[in-house]
């Protein structure tokens, strides 16, 4: 079975330092290859990356104590500098209402994106006026579902007249342009129907869309759980229409980021977001250095950060001198809540994507936080060791979980009050 690129990698590298420097130079890039070959990356980036390593390897010997080390940080610059060194925004032409066209296969994620970049861009620039439309005429509620969608934002839904629906795609699309035009939005999102980019037809119909309204950007949507058939979809669609970047939609399901290299050796078009849950907040920035990061297990943590920041303003707020267990404790419950949990723990460099575990860790803090009273948690140093055993008794925990807790909470704590 095909493992993840995060897990190949891993277990290459959690081996223990003395048997990197017991092996020869080729022994090792075989095995590095093989465990490269049980993920989902190309073969062609493999045969590229060992190469690369191979080269650069010979001018230091595995027996040097930081060999491992060093092919861990080859491996890191290849990575990174294929995915592109950082995040490329959006290419919106100043000064005139601006177009975006979401476009993909069939419930790769378009309507549900369409309504999260809407809102993530208001959110990052107040002064932006958003409305979105769609062109999706091939399911009946396709409509419904993103007007739907608007229900609770800022965002407004562009409602094309029944009496329009005849005319051809070209023509609603522009309808939708005029009419956000001249209500005097200042960008407009279009959402089409899943296509076959086999289907001439339908490839041809999107096309004469993109002519006639010509877009500042036409994002191809992709599903990031699609393995290989990704990497064929993007190229079908890349030969027919102006692609201007890639959305990796459901990355969080397997967390499988070998897909963004995959599409970026395959169409070389920048990845721009990632779409990570169902929620209207799960979209995050395409930004390299996290994503090599995340795929080497290194940790993340202002990836977390920004992610927290970045979907919800409010959540952090007024923190600087008085954070304490209590805020904490708000927060996280906040997180569980609104936020895709999983996706978030996939931040933490751990050992293996046991994600179930890592949700059970969470809840076990904060059972732990929980049985404190207000008063221990905004001040920890209350808590003696009698207390420490009720907690424990309390949250179903043992007295060492519970130190454990503490102690990280408090460095946290720390980390938390000195980011904000
Ligand atoms: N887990 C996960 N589910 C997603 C994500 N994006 C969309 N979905 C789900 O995938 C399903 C299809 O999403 P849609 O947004 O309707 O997809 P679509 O591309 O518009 O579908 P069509 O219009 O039928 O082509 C829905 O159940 C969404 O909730 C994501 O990033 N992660
Ligand atoms: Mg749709």
């Amino acid at each position: 079975m095909l493992m993840d690129v995060k897990s190949s990698i891993h277990s290459f590298f959690s081996k223990k330092d003395t048997y990197y420097q017991v092996q020869k130079i080729d022994d090792l890039l075989l095995e590095l290859k093989n465990n490269l070959l049980n993920s989902d990356i190309s073969i062609d980036f493999i045969n590229n990356i060992i190469q690369k390593i191979r080269i650069e390897s010979i001018k230091f010997k595995p027996e040097a104590a930081d060999f491992k080390k060093k092919i861990f940080t080859l491996l890191y610059s290849e990575i990174y500098s294929l995915l592109g060194n950082a995040f490329t925004g959006l290419t919106l032409a100043p000064l005139k209402m601006k177009v975006i066209v979401l476009c993909g296969t069939q419930g790769v994620g378009k309507t549900s994106f369409c309504i999260k970049l809407a809102t993530h861009l208001e959110r990052q620039k107040n002064s932006l006026r958003v409305a979105i439309g769609s062109l999706d005429n091939k399911r009946p509620a396709a409509q419904e579902q993103l007007k739907k969608s608007t229900i609770n934002t800022d965002i407004d839904y562009i409602t094309i007249p029944e009496e329009l629906k005849s005319s051809s795609l070209a023509q609603q699309a522009f309808y939708l342009y005029k009419m956000a035009y001249q209500a005097g939005y200042s960008l407009i999102i279009i959402d089409t129907a899943g296509i076959s980019p086999v289907n001439m037809f339908e490839i041809k119909r999107l096309q004469s869309v993109v002519e006639k309204i010509n877009p500042d950007e036409v994002m191809l949507l992709i599903d990031s759980t699609a393995g290989q058939v990704a990497t064929n979809i993007a190229l079908k669609f890349n030969q027919f229409i102006n692609i201007t970047g890639i959305v990796l939609t459901k990355v969080e399901e397997q967390n499988n980021i070998g897909t963004a290299i995959n599409i970026k050796m395959a169409v070389n078009k920048p990845i721009k977001y990632l779409s990570i849950g169902e929620k209207i907040n799960d979209i995050e920035e395409f930004n390299p250095k996290r994503i090599t990061k995340r795929m080497l297990n290194l940790k993340d943590s202002s990836g977390f950060t920004e992610y927290i920041l970045n979907t919800d303003n409010n959540l952090i707020k007024n923190t600087k001198s008085t954070f304490d267990f209590n805020d904490l404790y708000q927060k996280l419950l906040a997180i569980k809540n609104n936020y895709n949990i999983d996706y978030i723990l996939s931040f933490l460099p751990l050992k293996t994507n046991k994600n179930i575990e890592k949700n059970k860790t969470l809840i076990k803090e904060m059972a732990v936080i929980l049985s404190m009273t207000y008063k221990e948690r905004k001040d920890p140093n209350l808590i003696d060791n009698n207390r420490k055993q009720r907690i424990a008794k309390g949250s179903g925990c043992t007295l060492d979980n519970v130190e454990a807790v503490i102690n990280r909470l408090s460095r946290t704590q720390k980390k938390l009050v000195a980011t904000f």
